[in-house]
């Protein structure tokens, strides 16, 4: 190679690079990038999430008719043996609150009737876990959109942080889940109470992803512009245990 070749190779490799770097600012300009992501060449989940934000943002999740209902209810986890939680699940969660907090005009902490009274939607979809079982259930709660729209979120809002009491718990989900029709705060299954093995008295159902999107017993929402203050700035625990931040289907 002579020394121009060795000079124009040299220069496209450069402008190849800065392009693709201006691509990658661009992209996450305009929210196609996870936060565990670490670059847009960082392949499937971004190619996931670019795309079905780029395309999909506004489709639902399948929803299936009552006799389509896994019967019996389906049970997974075995309820939280907190403390905090023993105490509250003996006082039948007559004390269990929900703070929304960050980046709203109007800091509010609801109680579940609070919750209750307001419009109530529901919605019969699947529960898939990433270990490869999966049920159908009713759902009934508040939209978080609801929530968000009460409590005034900035228009610099990003992401919905949700914590469990479950300190292990903690999750996030960016505005396009946050605002969609399908995502509520569940205090409903089956038409009865949540069960407390299901989530109860609250959890979020996001049933555009994977089940550990799902987060249970959540106390506190947090809204904000970043994620990278919360943990290893991934944007969840499960993105730090190795899950993908966005598990969309
Ligand atoms: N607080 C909390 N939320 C959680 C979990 C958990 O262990 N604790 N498990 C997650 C996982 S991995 C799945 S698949 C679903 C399971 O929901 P289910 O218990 O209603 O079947 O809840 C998710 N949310
Ligand atoms: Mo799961």
């Amino acid at each position: 190679m002579n020394r121009r070749n060795l000079l124009s190779t040299g220069l496209a490799a450069a402008a190849g690079a800065s392009g693709l770097a201006v691509a990658g600012k661009l992209a996450d300009d305009y929210g196609l990038v996870p936060p565990d992501a670490g670059g847009i060449w960082a392949p499937g989940q971004t190619l996931t999430y670019g795309a079905q934000r780029l395309i999909g943002r506004h489709a639902l999740a399948r929803e299936f008719t009552p006799d389509q209902i896994s019967r019996p209810a389906y049970a997974n986890g075995k309820p939280p043996k907190d403390e905090a939680f023993l105490r509250h699940q003996g006082n039948n969660f007559a004390d269990w609150t929900l703070a929304v907090d960050g980046l709203v005009a109007r800091p509010t902490t609801f109680s579940i009737p609070q919750l209750r009274s307001y419009p109530a939607h529901s919605q019969i979809t699947h529960l898939a876990c990433e270990e490869g079982w999966s049920f159908i259930a009713q759902w009934t709660g508040v939209r978080l959109s609801h929530i968000l729209e009460l409590v005034g979120a900035f228009p610099q809002a990003r992401y919905i942080m949700y914590f469990s009491i479950q300190p292990r718990w903690w999750d996030s989900v960016d505005m396009v889940d946050a605002l969609h029709p399908q995502t509520i705060l569940t205090y409903s299954m089956n038409g009865a109470e949540l069960p407390v093995g299901n989530g109860g008295p609250l959890r979020v159902r996001v049933p555009r992803q994977l089940g550990y999107k799902s987060v249970k017993y959540v106390t506190r929402l947090t809204v904000t512009d970043s994620v990278a203050g919360y943990g290893a700035g991934k944007g969840s625990q499960a993105a730090e245990r190795g899950y993908v931040w966005y598990s969309g289907i």
